[in-house]
């Protein structure tokens, strides 16, 4: 049973509106009905659980921040943030499904489309009836993926893409790709490839310790005919998948809150319920300490990115500012949920609880939308001046 409460140490709920809180409960109900009682068999098995889909994309998880009228719902960024809290308070696995599916898919179509791409794709993605995933990183080119090796050319009606994505989040059961390949002049553009051409195939990748409730697989292009109406005509360049992977990391920075929290909650229970030497362990100083770090970190962790949130929603925050609280936020859950496990003795490690799972998630969270040092990186270049990535 999900027996999750929520901990607002600083009264953060009395910065939200009645509408966001609203969302978030609507939200909460549903994934403790519905998604809870299923996502540690699903995990073990390592299986996405389709049938949440429909649910997901109800309760406004998929582009939370597109528009009415391209059949998003429209809300600002606090709330997006907060639904990916709720999200990865489950497992990061559907907050990386929902991430992908509105930051990495419907964001790039929605600002770098055409009128007619935004049209086609993004209603049928706001609903779930598409879903889709993005290809930036190849087996050689993770963290620089200026160094793509995946091209295209230009045929005259048609161009022809060849090349490979790896670990690439939804990929197995995507309807669409947002793939990104170099043309003739060595130029980073984005292209739509849909299931189903030719000469496309998106193996899914097993054996993963981590995110196993997440489907991951290879994107290969073997002379794929994409038409030229599937290009991202609005950017080119690097900046342009980076771009996306702004409003993706900002997510992840809410959605580590969420893991955090629900290992917080966890432990702080089971301390309380959990008897040694007669008395229960809450009782003991080390144990309050460790628990005491815990909400305090995950206070400043809250009130961090809902700073971020306020920027975001002024156009203000810098990739920059976004880094940081997604280096932070994930360093911090991942030490909270190793002391939380810790604090559940050998229960821990069982899946009766969820620390460990969500830790071993956060192993793929610190390593994805640039890793935990590429990301200190950024902060060094951007405080100094002087890039140090080569
Ligand atoms: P650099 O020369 O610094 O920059 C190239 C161009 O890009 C611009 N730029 C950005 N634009 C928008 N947003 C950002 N965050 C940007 N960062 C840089 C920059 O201004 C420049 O523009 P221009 O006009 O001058 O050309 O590029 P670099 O090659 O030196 O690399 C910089 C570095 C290392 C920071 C960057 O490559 C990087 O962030 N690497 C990490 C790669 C990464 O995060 N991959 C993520 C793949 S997707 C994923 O993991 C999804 S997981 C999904 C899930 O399941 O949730
Ligand atoms: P590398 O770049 O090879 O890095 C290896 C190590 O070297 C890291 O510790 C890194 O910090 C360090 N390093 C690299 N360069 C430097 C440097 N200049 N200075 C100091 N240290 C450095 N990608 C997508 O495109 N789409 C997806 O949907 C997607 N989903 C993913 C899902 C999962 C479960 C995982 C695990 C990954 C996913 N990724 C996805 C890929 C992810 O973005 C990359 O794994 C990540 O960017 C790091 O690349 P890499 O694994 O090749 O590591």
């Amino acid at each position: 049973m999900d027996r999750f409460q929520s901990h607002d140490y600083y009264l953060m709920d009395e910065l939200l509106t009645e509408e966001q809180i609203l969302i978030r409960e609507a939200l909460r109900a549903y994934l403790k009905k519905e998604v809870s009682p299923i996502i540690e068999d699903y995990y073990e098995r390592a299986a996405f659980p389709y049938q949440i889909i429909e649910g997901l994309a109800q309760y406004g998880c998929f582009g939370p921040y597109i528009p009415e009228e391209y059949g998003g719902p429209g809300l600002d960024q606090i709330t997006y943030g907060i639904l990916m809290q709720e999200l990865e308070r489950v497992d990061s696995g559907v907050r990386s499904t929902a991430s992908v599916q509105s930051s990495l898919v419907m964001y790039p179509i929605w600002k770098y489309g055409t009128e007619e791409q935004r049209r086609k794709y993004l209603p049928k993605l706001a609903t779930g009836e598409m879903m889709g995933c993005f290809g930036l990183t190849e087996p050689d080119f993770g963290s620089n993926p200026g160094g793509m090796l995946s091209r295209f050319e230009d045929q005259g009606d048609h161009y022809v893409l060849n090349g490979s994505k790896m670990w690439i989040s939804n990929a197995p059961f995507a309807d669409v790709a947002v793939v990104w390949a170099k043309d003739e002049a060595d130029r980073i553009h984005g292209l739509i490839v849909e299931k189903g051409m030719e000469g496309f195939s998106a193996p899914e990748m097993k054996g993963k310790h981590s995110l196993r409730a997440s489907a991951t697989g290879e994107l290969l292009f073997s002379n794929v005919k994409v038409p030229k109406e599937n290009l991202l005509p609005g950017r080119s360049g690097l900046g342009a998948p980076l771009s996306c992977l702004d409003s993706a990391r900002y997510g992840i920075a809410w959605g580590a809150i969420g893991a955090a929290m629900d290992c917080y909650d966890s432990a702080l229970r089971y301390s309380k319920e959990r008897i040694q030497f007669d008395k229960p362990i809450a009782s003991f100083q080390l144990i309050q300490k460790k628990l005491a770090e815990m909400i305090t970190e995950i206070t400043k962790a809250q009130l961090l990115t809902f700073r971020l949130g306020q920027l975001r929603n002024e156009g203000r925050a810098t990739s920059a500012q976004i880094s940081m609280a997604k280096r932070n936020n994930v360093e911090m859950a991942l030490n909270i949920c190793r002391e939380a496990r810790q604090i559940h003795g050998a229960m821990g490690v069982s899946n009766e609880y969820s620390c460990m799972r969500h830790m071993a998630n956060l192993e793929s969270v610190v390593t994805y939308e640039g890793t935990h040092d590429i990301h200190l990186l950024i902060t060094g270049m951007d405080i100094t001046g002087i890039p140090a990535f080569q």
